[in-house]
């Protein structure tokens, strides 16, 4: 039986998944679900994960939510290319570097994105959330001007982790200008270009643009 990916246009987590397969040429099915025409709150999709969120995986008898489990479980699968690195140290550095993604940036991170989209005005919360996503984005740039992927010479799960939410906000910048201006995120490329260049080399991946979000074509 083919692997199913569930997933939702754009979902940063769903992305990771979608990255993984392409990235380790793993023939696959997607199930693309909308969360607008409230595909995830069936009764048929909260039976594959009660909490109601993408992405999920079956492959065989095999149900499988939540992103990070979902990356272990295709990497001891199908372990080449490794997402996990080949060494006991690579894979402490990938995973450092997605749990720091998780816990340090996505949360921030998120309030930038949403406030660069709406039409609410600056308030405190906002300078206070960008004044923890900045350095962590300067921290990646200077990181990746030595270095062509997060970790070792090939693209990891670090990569796949941190190009969701770095292309997202990308994306805000472009589209929301000058509200982007406005927090000396733009123009973005510009002020940050290795992650530039990352983002660049990562769009160029075998079978990337089948992981693309449609609702942003
Ligand atoms: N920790 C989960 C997060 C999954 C998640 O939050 N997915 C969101 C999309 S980005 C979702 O499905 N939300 C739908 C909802 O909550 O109704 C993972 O890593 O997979």
């Amino acid at each position: 039986m083919t692997l199913e990916i569930y997933w939702g246009s754009g979902s940063p987590y769903a992305w990771r998944v979608l990255l993984a397969a392409e990235l380790k040429r793993i023939p696959y099915e997607s199930k693309l679900l909308e969360f607008s025409k409230g595909h995830l709150r069936t009764p048929e999709f909260l039976a594959l994960n009660p909490r109601g969120k993408v992405p999920v995986i079956r492959d065989g008898d095999v149900t499988l939510a939540e992103s990070m489990a979902i990356l272990a479980y295709l990497d001891r699968k199908y372990p080449d290319p490794p997402l996990f690195g080949r060494t006991p140290e690579e894979a402490g550095r990938i995973t450092l570097a997605t749990s720091e993604l998780d816990a340090y940036v996505r949360e921030p991170l998120t309030a930038v994105t949403r406030w660069l989209f709406g039409d609410k005005p600056r308030t405190p919360d906002i300078d206070e959330a960008l004044a923890k996503v900045v350095p962590e984005i300067q921290r990646v740039d200077a990181r990746l001007a030595s270095a062509t992927w997060f970790v070792g010479d090939a693209p990891t799960a670090a990569d796949l982790v941190w190009f969701p939410p770095m292309r997202t906000l990308v994306r805000a910048n472009a589209r929301t200008e000058p509200r982007s201006r406005e927090l000396n995120l733009f123009p973005f490329a510009e002020l940050y270009p290795n992650i530039g260049a990352w983002i660049a080399r990562v769009e160029k991946l075998p079978g990337y643009d089948r992981t693309f979000p449609p609702h942003w074509r």
